[in-house]
């Protein structure tokens, strides 16, 4: 394969040792669509099942008056350091901020068009401040960019005609300026995390993800970069024709964990979790089951038992401010972290057989095992069977 995976098995260098130590991170989903909440005309999306950040796509929102959200986009409660803040003290490692979601709208002053931060009410650049506040906080960035968008005229979702095809190929210019831009701009970036790498036309485009992997690598050395952006010259993602890895770490793990270790073949990977059963941006309405913070917690040993990372996403109001939900789960995590953090940062798989009472984890590079306990037998006693 010429565009498959260029490396068999995992990275050996100092920046992703750092991101494999990282135990627990936290997403941000925030942009216009936050400004409604998952609903509209009094009814919600998620009744419908629909994410909220995906509402431009629901057949009750004209997408005239989804266009003009920009308009009104004056977050008035936006703190950066106070998220930052919050974030540190919940005990996250790295942040994934988007920095542009699936309606195109972007959060920084983009010079590639104009439907960015700039034509809103708030005119500031706020991934700036995000970048700025967190990595002050001491907490890692990565930069979130949704590939297809739906305003975009040369967005196609396959290449049937040259005409598609010509049209495209502008979309993929366009797409390496705006993430050249984005690594310029804010060159603490420590990884990027693609998303809306699905369609036809992508799957068509291997070379192309082939060679933006390796400029966008070489404007910040180490930069880190998961499993969502290649496609092979066969249309394969994630895995390559010959089941390798092409990316960084395995980025397929959405809103569900690995049984067992064998799940990962020995890759790195994340897990992103909505708190609520679905939805990425603010909805009024939560969908389903919220998680409690045990559960949460219990989630990031789980990850952490099988050798990966866990990221809770949180979705910002309109306004900038958090549900009271989120900024409980978030104090309530950092609470137990206080306390329980050594048996997360820079911990991997012990390759012990698990048990019913918990999870084990192992300080990488050294000789401890950790037992974190969230079932104690009624016999009180902990089984415990090494390899
Ligand atoms: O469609 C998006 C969704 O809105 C959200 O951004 C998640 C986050 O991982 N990714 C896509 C769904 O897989």
């Amino acid at each position: 394969l010429q565009h498959g995976a260029h490396r068999i098995g995992k990275r050996t260098d100092a920046d992703m040792a750092k991101w494999r130590g990282y135990g627990l991170g936290q997403f941000i989903h925030w942009g216009v669509y936050s400004l409604m909440g998952g609903g509209y005309n009094g009814k919600n999306y998620s009744d419908a099942g629909g994410a909220a950040e995906w509402i431009r796509s629901w057949k009750e929102v004209p997408h005239a008056v989804y266009d003009s959200l920009y308009k009104a986009f004056n977050p008035k409660s936006f703190n950066p350091k106070q998220w930052a803040a919050m974030a540190k003290q919940m005990g996250v490692k790295y942040l994934t901020f988007t920095t542009k979601h699936h309606d195109g709208f972007c959060l920084w002053p983009s010079a590639y068009t104009d439907y960015n931060i700039t034509k809103s009410p708030y005119k500031k650049d706020i991934v700036k401040e995000v970048v700025d506040a967190y990595t002050e906080a001491g907490i890692d960035i990565y930069l979130y960019f949704f590939f297809f968008f739906w305003n975009h005229p040369d967005g196609r979702y396959d290449l049937i005609t040259k005409e598609d095809s010509i049209a495209f190929d502008r979309f993929k210019l366009f797409t390496k300026n705006q993430l050249t831009e984005l690594l310029q701009r804010y060159p603490q970036t420590k990884g990027l995390w693609f998303d809306g790498t699905w369609d036809k036309s992508w799957q068509k485009s291997g070379a192309f993800s082939d060679s933006l992997e390796q400029h966008l690598k070489s404007l910040i050395p180490g930069l880190i970069i998961g499993s969502r952006l290649r496609a092979d010259e066969k249309g394969n993602r994630h895995f390559d024709a010959n089941g390798e890895l092409m990316g960084d770490y395995e980025q397929g793990w959405e809103r569900k964990i690995p049984k067992t270790y064998a799940d990962v073949h020995g890759n790195d990977w994340d897990c992103v979790m909505t708190i609520p059963e679905n939805g990425w941006g603010y909805a009024e309405k939560w969908m389903g089951h919220w998680k409690t913070t045990n559960e949460l917690i219990e989630m990031t040993a789980q990850c952490v038992s099988l050798g990966g990372n866990f990221v809770v996403n949180f979705g910002p109001k309109g306004d900038g401010s958090f549900r009271p939900e989120e900024i409980k789960n978030a104090k309530e995590i950092g609470d137990w972290m206080k306390i329980n953090n050594q048996a997360i940062y820079n911990c991997e798989y012990a390759g012990w057989e698990k048990q019913d009472w918990g999870y084990y984890t192992k300080k990488r590079g050294e000789d401890k095992v950790y037992m974190i306990v969230f079932n104690v037998p009624v016999s009180g006693s902990l089984k415990i069977k090494p390899a």
